[in-house]
């Protein structure tokens, strides 16, 4: 079991305590062909704190983070932990309206945003009443105009003091938040705590991946997704190991060329990233054999994959599932024991109930509601008093996935109970496409799905019913895409357009999805 102390500020387990153990000068992130050690990005995240009490952040304020991988990332998430401050890491990928939402829900006081995303964030600030404060990372050009309000993130730091005391926060204070996407309505914040991070740590990293501090870990996932974040930071920071940070988009090519620099011991990764490196020309050229392990989420990693991989590169792949909610790995394949298409047995430090719809166990081999209890959940949705009752009963979760569970014991994935799509493993929902379609002057209707592609993976399908007049041309079909693209994050866009001449529908008008879903299917 994991004890924690009652006064408790987890900024001091991933950063001093590296001091006092005589970790400081091991390197902790390799970024753009530097590194930077424990001790630098321990006071690094001093000096953020600094900067943050000089602006006049409080305990328990938040702080947005829209920032690249990198050791700045670092530093201002466990910075402003340790200063009490509550960092909001933000997906870099999403729309402009996604963020006015995020920092007015999350009332954020001050954002540290890279300079390459100013431009989408500045025609904002106008609309968020709450923000007082912007610091720009790394503007290299200086073209963000600075005044009393707006800071340079490296003067910003130089002038601030690199010794900070820890914030006398509780094991049950707020730590951070991450955005969780919902089928409708707005993104929710999952309020996690000072000890959640500590537990997946415990749980899950070192005791099914056995991480310890001679590993190098590359995470294709961003730092500002849950699982990413425990990837590339907090698990290397729990043991001192050594993370590589990549700013850039984590193509095929571009993570084997990593892995060959770096030689890192572990990989983290997605279902969709696996399939494009395995189809890379001559993909058996690529040198891997530092890996150990691999690991994949996000989505269901079929099984041929997980196969062929292994068969590539002799380094087995352990497919796990995770949610933002409870936010790292809960039910995980394990070293020595994959059942290959299987998302593996629940991790130690979680129990897992499949439930039917009255909330009653179903029998063994029977597809059930899925239901967590661990203690990295997060204490509720902020501000979302419904929703995080209709989610978090007591001890258990409803993590909106079905499961069965077979005679071994191994859990199989078997779609969500809402009509959410994890697309190369980012949260889609197919009301959001379909609300952005029927914008399009030439769409009387549409329903969106989920289909799989060549490799069983699964993309948006749009199905549209034209204006009457229209006829199907395959410049419609790019244009609507197009539009997709414009208006919602990338990769939301439906990948596939079919025209129906009308929708299947109940006789009380609703649109009957699982037949669109066994047509997209087939
Ligand atoms: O998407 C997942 O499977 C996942 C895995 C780890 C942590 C968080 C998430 C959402």
């Amino acid at each position: 079991t994991v004890t924690i102390p009652e006064q408790f500020n987890v900024a001091d387990a991933f950063l001093d305590r590296h001091l006092r153990e005589g970790r400081g000068d091991r390197v902790a992130i390799h970024y753009e062909g530097q590194h930077y050690t424990h001790a630098q990005i321990a006071e690094l995240a001093n000096r953020v704190g600094n900067g943050l009490l000089s602006l006049g952040v409080d305990l328990e304020q938040r702080i947005a983070l829209l920032l690249l991988d990198s050791p700045q990332f670092a530093a201002a998430f466990f910075g402003a932990i340790k200063m009490g401050a509550v960092p909001v890491p933000l997906n870099t990928q999403l729309r402009p309206d996604d963020y006015r939402y995020m920092l007015n829900d999350s009332r954020a006081r001050v954002l540290l945003i890279h300079a390459s995303l100013w431009q989408t964030f500045s025609p904002l600030r106008p609309e968020l009443p709450y923000l007082r404060h912007v610091v720009i990372v790394n503007d290299l050009e200086a073209s963000v105009p600075l005044d009393s309000t707006t800071h340079d993130f490296d003067d910003w730091t130089a002038h601030a003091s690199p010794q900070l005391d820890l914030a006398p926060t509780s094991k049950d204070d707020s730590a951070f938040w991450l955005y969780s996407s919902g089928s409708t309505g707005f993104p929710k914040g999952c309020v996690h705590l000072q000890h959640d991070m500590i537990y997946c740590t415990e749980y899950y990293a070192r005791s099914i991946l056995e991480i310890n501090e001679q590993d190098i870990m590359l995470s294709a996932a961003k730092l500002f997704f849950a699982y990413g974040l425990g990837n590339g930071l907090y698990f290397p920071f729990s043991v001192g190991a050594q993370a590589i940070h990549y700013p850039g988009r984590p193509l095929a090519a571009t993570m084997f060329q990593l892995i060959e620099r770096y030689c890192p011991t572990i990989f983290f990764g997605v279902p969709t990233l696996y399939a494009s490196m395995l189809s890379l020309p001559d993909v058996a050229r690529y040198n891997c054999s530092s890996l150990r392990l691999c690991v994949s989420a996000g989505e269901a990693l079929p099984a041929e994959l997980q196969q062929r991989w292994q068969a590539t590169f002799n380094v087995p792949i352990l497919d796990g599932i995770g949610s933002t909610e409870i936010l790292h790995i809960f039910i995980s394949n394990r070293p020595g024991d994959i059942r290959p298409g299987s998302s593996g047995k629940p991790v130690p430090g979680y129990r897992a109930l499949l439930v039917d719809e009255q909330g009653h166990e179903v029998a063994q081999g029977e597809t059930g509601n899925l239901l967590i209890a661990g203690d990295s959940i997060a204490a509720c949705y902020w501000n979302k008093h419904e929703k995080t009752k209709a989610t978090m009963h007591g001890y258990w979760i409803q993590t909106g996935d079905k499961y069965f569970q077979d005679s071994d014991g191994y859990f199989w994935y078997a779609g969500r109970s809402d009509d959410m799509l994890k697309v190369s493993g980012q949260w889609v929902s197919p009301v959001e496409i379909e609300n952005t379609l029927i914008a399009h002057p030439a769409v009387l209707e549409t329903a969106v799905v989920g289909a799989p592609d060549a490799q069983g993976l699964i993309k948006p399908k749009a199905f549209v019913v034209l204006k009457e007049g229209l006829t199907p041309t395959e410049e419609l079909t790019e244009e609507l895409k197009a539009f997709v693209k414009e208006r919602l994050a990338p990769f939301k866009y439906p990948r596939t357009i079919a025209f129906l001449p009308e929708l299947p529908k109940t006789a009380t008008g609703k649109i009957q999805r699982f037949r669109l879903r066994d047509t997209a299917r087939t």
